[in-house]
This record gives C-alpha cells, sequence and structure tokens, in this order.
C-alpha cells in the first residue's frame, strides 16, 4: 500500500517544531522504501520553504566509516540545508530549540559553479569549487535516541539541524584534501581524531557522488551553495558544560556550544 507522505511529513514538522523526539517511522512502516523516503523529504523541504526558508545548500551524510558504525546503518545518504540552520561564527546553540543535538567535524566546500550530475567527477568538484573551509554539523534527530533505519534518516533530512563554518578559506587544490588531519575536542578532552580521507576516499569525491545522485533525481548543486561532505569522526554530545572544538591542519578551528 502506498505510504501516506502528508501524514509523516507532519509528523517530522511537528517533531521538529515542538523539540520532541518521536519513534522512527519504519516502526510503523516497516515497507517504507527508500524512493518513499525522499518522497517525504522533498515534502518536508516543500513545506519549509513555503514557510520563508532558502537553500543554502546541501549534505552528506553517513560518508565516513566512523559514523556509519556508530549510527548502523552503512549507506551514504544526503539532505538539504537551509538559512535558519546557519550558525554564527561563535558557534552557540540555544538548547531549547532543538532536542538531543550531536556535533561532528566535517570539510565544507563552497560551490563557485554549478555541479550538474551525472558524469561529475572529483577534479570537476575542485574545479567548481571556489573555497573549502572546515565546519561542525549539529545534527538533531527527529527520532528517540538517534535510532533510525536507513530510510528513516533520509525522511528526516538526514538529521540536518545547524551548522557553523571556520572562517579560514583556502582554495580546493590549496592542499590535498584527503590528508587532511582533524582533531575534535570537548572542552580540553581529545575525543577522536581522523583524516579528510575518512570521507570516502576524499571528499571531494563525496561530492562528486552527491552531484551525480541529485542530478538523478533532476536537480544540481548550485553555484553560492555550500556542501558539507560528511562527518568525519564520530559525533559527540553538544551540552552547555563544554564547548566542542574541531581543530584541522590548514583549515584552522571551529567550535560550537550549548547556551
Ligand atoms: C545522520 C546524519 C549523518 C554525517 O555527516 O554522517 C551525517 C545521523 O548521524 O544522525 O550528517
Ligand atoms: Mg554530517
Amino acid at each position: 500500500m502506498a505510504i501516506d507522505v502528508e501524514r509523516w511529513t507532519d509528523y517530522l514538522i511537528e517533531a521538529t517544531d515542538e523539540r520532541r523526539a518521536v519513534a522512527p517511522i519504519t516502526d510503523t512502516e516497516p515497507g517504507l522504501s527508500l524512493d518513499d523516503a525522499y518522497a517525504i523529504q522533498d515534502a518536508v523541504l516543500a513545506r519549509r520553504l513555503a514557510s520563508g526558508r532558502r537553500v543554502v545548500g546541501a549534505k552528506l551524510g553517513l560518508t565516513s566509516v566512523a559514523k556509519q558504525v556508530q549510527m548502523g546503518v552503512a549507506s551514504p545518504v544526503f539532505g538539504w540545508l537551509t538559512d535558519d540552520m546557519v550558525l554564527a561564527a561563535d558557534g552557540c546553540v540555544t538548547l531549547d530549540e532543538v532536542i538531543h543535538p550531536r556535533v561532528e567535524p566535517e570539510i565544507v566546500f563552497h560551490l563557485g559553479d554549478e555541479l550538474a550530475g551525472p558524469g561529475v567527477t572529483h577534479h570537476d568538484v575542485l574545479d567548481a569549487a571556489d573555497w573549502v573551509t572546515c565546519g561542525l554539523e549539529v545534527i538533531d534527530s527527529r527520532y528517540e535516541d538517534f535510532r533510525f533505519t536507513l530510510p528513516d534518516v533520509v525522511a528526516d533530512d538526514t538529521s540536518a539541524s545547524r551548522f557553523v563554518l571556520g572562517t579560514n578559506r583556502i582554495s580546493p587544490d590549496a592542499t590535498p584534501l584527503d590528508l587532511l588531519g582533524v582533531l575534535l575536542e570537548v572542552g580540553s578532552d581529545l575525543r577522536e581524531t581522523a583524516a579528510g580521507a575518512a570521507c570516502l576516499g576524499h571528499p571531494a569525491a563525496a561530492v562528486a557522488a552527491l552531484a551525480n545522485w541529485v542530478g538523478e533525481r533532476g536537480r544540481v548543486l548550485e553555484a553560492g551553495w555550500v556542501v558539507l561532505s560528511g562527518g568525519l569522526t564520530a559525533a559527540v554530545p553538544l551540552t552547555a558544560e563544554a564547548p566542542v572544538r574541531a581543530t584541522f591542519a590548514h583549515l584552522g578551528t571551529v567550535a560550537a556550544r550549548g547556551v
């Protein structure tokens, strides 16, 4: 039987607006397909755009083994970023506005030219991007305990909630992005380490895959957008107790804190 896209769109939007974690859709709809899930994702986005939001970019998720193991989902996914998700450079997140935020370090591309799949390569991404920086994505699954299957997380815009960008911008070919090391600290505790290659071998390869996936769905990655290439390490909880800080070779530092 066809799933009720409107019902599940209301369900996720209410959970977000009321800051309330809900059961995964597949608890009720075990047959939810990936196509159904992207239909819900599209409908949630359309609803947000109709209420005045604007798309500012796109994101990949579950592109690193560290994230796939943490979440128990072994396939990359994508979602959309809107203007209300952009944090100021101080990375302050109002904890009353979110459910159970977690933070993960990512390499971020800013597109100077559009990328239209299919056929987009890693080199096309390096050519199209006008700068690269570091970022912290604040994910906030609308599902209880971040428990979800692949279709659930797709329907939920891959847990997108907020993000903050670093202030150091480098040219995409200034340094090999796969070799960029990152340290993730909570307060003064070093929690995670990784390199850019954790993201599908090279962050630009991940963005190329994204351009090709959205291309199959008749969409392009637009000039002026930012693209989050995916968490390089497992995500850590964001609280008011201590800031979360990522320090990248060449890209500098970016931090977030709960207030
Ligand atoms: C899904 C989103 C994953 C990433 O970078 O891997 C993601 C989740 O972990 O809740 O954004
Ligand atoms: Mg992410």
